[in-house]
């Protein structure tokens, strides 16, 4: 079938690399209005209701309250770790406090939920890369770094977060803004979604909270794979795939720069995969996860 959107050394980039840098998939007028939305939401925040949690993806730092556990089809707010004072009171505005804004942006937004379900060419791209067989989308975020405490995002791949059998995670990460080795850029070591195991999952723990399930030994889980990280300086409206195998990080923003960035993700969906009830974001009766496409995709090929 004739491509639609990618060129085929795109696709053979991402299979290789386990990721891929689209400049300027979303133009200037649509990555406008995502960063005014994001700023506008910003705006809506309510200080005084919050519970005031904060969100890390580092492994002691998780926090598994409610706020976060039953935010999969909401829109809520997770403030920078640096954001609070001894006594719990924001050390600055409520605008430059929040790290992230999700999770069912794509859903529930307007503006997010065009740029991701109404998308007619990011449904382009999704036929042409042939990742999923019947691509769900879940998991949406605006992530600010906030100028001087943005913090960091240590190496992690996707799968962990989202776990199916067999793992199908798919990053989409769309720069709002420049991003710099300066403002927390992303960075990749390329190729490693073919060589690092998937080690661990972030599962709901019975009881309450969160945590990290071991899925290997631990001296086979601490290999780390060889090779460099390469930094992927972004300019607004450019568009990463990320394979959910790829390691990937991010560093803390200590410039005067703000870095909002939109990302979500898609899986695959039954039969074809199993999504892990451990996960942290679940699916509700009132919101399911919505198809990507209107048709099945029809060929899966190259799936690492
Ligand atoms: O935006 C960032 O800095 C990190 C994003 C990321 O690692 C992810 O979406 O998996």
């Amino acid at each position: 079938m004739a491509l639609e959107f990618l060129k085929q050394e795109q696709i053979a980039q991402f299979h290789r690399d386990g990721y891929l840098v689209i400049p300027g998939f979303f133009d200037e007028t649509e990555t406008d209005s995502l960063l005014s939305r994001s700023k506008q939401l910003l705006d809506e925040f309510d200080v005084d209701s919050h519970p005031k949690t904060k969100f890390t993806t580092g492994d002691d730092n998780h926090v598994g309250d409610d706020y976060f556990l039953t935010s999969g089809d909401k829109i809520r707010y997770f403030l920078e770790e640096d954001a609070l004072d001894d006594q719990g009171k924001l050390k600055r505005e409520k605008q430059k406090s929040i790290n992230k804004i999700g999770h069912a942006l794509h859903e529930l937004d307007p503006v997010f939920r065009k740029a991701t379900l109404g998308n007619d060419r990011l449904k382009a791209l999704v036929r042409d890369l042939k990742f999923h067989r019947s691509p769900v989308a879940l998991q949406s975020m605006v992530i600010i770094k906030q100028t001087y405490i943005g913090g960091e995002v240590p190496e992690h791949n996707d799968s962990t977060f989202l776990y199916t059998d067999p793992p199908s995670a798919l990053g989409f990460w769309i720069a709002l803004e420049k991003c710099t080795n300066q403002n927390g850029a992303l960075s990749f070591l390329p190729g490693s979604h073919l060589i690092a195991p998937i080690t661990k999952r972030f599962v709901r723990v019975p009881g309450g909270g969160t945590g990290f399930e071991q899925l290997l030994p631990p001296e086979e889980a601490q290999k780390a794979p060889e090779g460099e990280y390469i930094l992927e300086e972004c300019n607004p409206g450019d568009l990463v795939l990320i394979h959910g195998a790829v390691l990937h990080k991010s560093e803390k923003n200590l410039s005067p720069n703000t870095r909002f960035a939109y990302t979500f993700h898609m899986i695959e969906s039954a039969p074809y995969a199993n999504y892990d009830e451990k996960n942290w974001l679940q699916p509700t009766p009132a919101m399911p996860f919505s198809r990507v496409l209107d048709e099945p995709n029809p060929v899966v090929i190259g799936k690492a």
